[in-house]
């Protein structure tokens, strides 16, 4: 995982360091050198200059030209990594960013962060910055099951929707949060929502048999709204905690099918709303994530896939341009493939 924007992220910063080490070395030799050179000079000076006016003028000449030098050197020095250089720099790291999935706004809000970190200071820890930074970045979810635990003691059953452009993992990552649940004594049933593609309800009522779990189901081609509403009213009667509905995989600029997503939500009323995308796809992904909470207002993501991403871009990207963390990844495709999203996981896999 995250291979790819590891390696690229460790070139750089080496690359950044030595540009660094090379400026304050030069900085030492040219320091001392000339100011050895200015002293010889000025004895020379004194003891060729006869009488006491002559080696006035020429102490405050020498000093003069001392000043000159000094304020040279200083201005052109004490900035260890100029602004030009910095962006200089930055223009090939950006690049990778790019390359790697990271999001343009995310890119620039990095460079932002570590230009105020490193340009015109004396000393600075390119490390610790920008692992500061892409700490900042990412959004640190709330527990998850603390969450929907607390809910129970009010309000029966919770309702999570799962939601998200075609084939992107929502059913697996469904059946996954069932397996969790299960595992932390909650019980659960499934709403077969997704009435559109073939075989999708035998999908879902397979994991449901392997799981043990309700499966709520009509036809094809019905409202998948009236699913979810008849599998809360399963919940209810039969005093379950949690009732995941599935729906069927939509293009985000499809305006029928997202008014029809809005109504899911509208009528069910869940109280989670989590768009599942790829952490493969990048930008798309990031888009999606976008347009999928502007229409009905995401609780969080879960980006699946992320066993197979060498590149890590897009899950440092997805919640800041949602404004909405990321509360798991999908990392392979059995049940206990889903690990909770935690900032320090990530900063760890990207070596810093
Ligand atoms: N490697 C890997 N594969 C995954 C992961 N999550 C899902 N998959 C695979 O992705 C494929 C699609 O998964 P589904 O759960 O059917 O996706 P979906 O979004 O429900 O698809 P539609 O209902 O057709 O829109 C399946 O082959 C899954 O096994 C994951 O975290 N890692
Ligand atoms: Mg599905």
């Amino acid at each position: 995982m995250f291979e790819s924007l590891k390696n690229k992220l460790k070139n750089w910063k080496e690359k950044i360091t030595s540009v660094f080490k090379e400026e304050k070395t030069e900085e030492k030799r040219i320091k001392e050198k000339p100011f050895k050179k200015e002293k010889k000079t000025r004895e020379k000076i004194k003891k060729e200059i006869v009488g006491k006016k002559e080696i006035e003028k020429e102490e405050i000449y020498i000093q003069q030209e001392e000043n000159k030098k000094e304020g040279f050197f200083s201005k052109f020095f004490k900035r260890e990594l100029s602004e030009e250089k910095f962006d200089e720099l930055f223009q090939e790291f950006e690049l990778t960013l790019l390359e790697n999935n990271v999001s343009f706004v995310v890119v620039q809000k990095i460079k932002e962060e570590l230009k105020k970190e490193v340009v015109g200071k004396n000393d600075y820890n390119l490390e610790e910055s920008l692992k500061r930074i892409i700490k900042d970045i990412l959004i640190e979810p709330e527990n998850f099951l603390k969450k929907i635990k607390d809910s129970l003691k009010n309000k029966k059953p919770f309702v999570i929707l799962f939601l998200g452009i075609n084939g992107t993992g929502k059913t697996t990552t469904l059946a996954k949060i069932a397996y969790l649940l299960k595992k932390n004594n909650l019980s659960v049933c499934f709403a077969a929502a997704d009435t559109y593609r073939a075989a999708s309800i035998e999908q879902l009522e397979e994991h449901a048999k392997r799981l043990n779990i309700s499966l709520i189901k009509k036809d094809y081609g019905v409202d998948p709204a009236s699913v979810g509403f008849e599998a809360i009213q399963y919940a209810k009667k039969n005093n379950i905690d949690v009732v995941l509905i599935d729906s069927a995989g939509r293009l985000n600029n499809k305006e029928s099918l997202m008014n029809e997503l809005e109504k899911i939500s509208r009528v069910n009323n869940p109280d989670m709303k989590i768009f599942v995308g790829e952490s493969i796809t990048g930008n798309d992904s990031i888009e999606q994530a976008k347009a999928f909470d502007e229409k009905i207002n995401l609780t969080g993501s879960i980006l699946s896939k992320a066993d197979v991403d060498e590149k890590g871009g897009t899950i440092l990207s997805v919640g800041f341009v949602t404004k909405k963390p990321i509360l798991f990844l999908g990392t392979g495709q059995k049940y206990e493939d889903l690990e909770e999203f935690n900032k320090e996981k990530v900063i760890e896999r990207l070596g810093l």
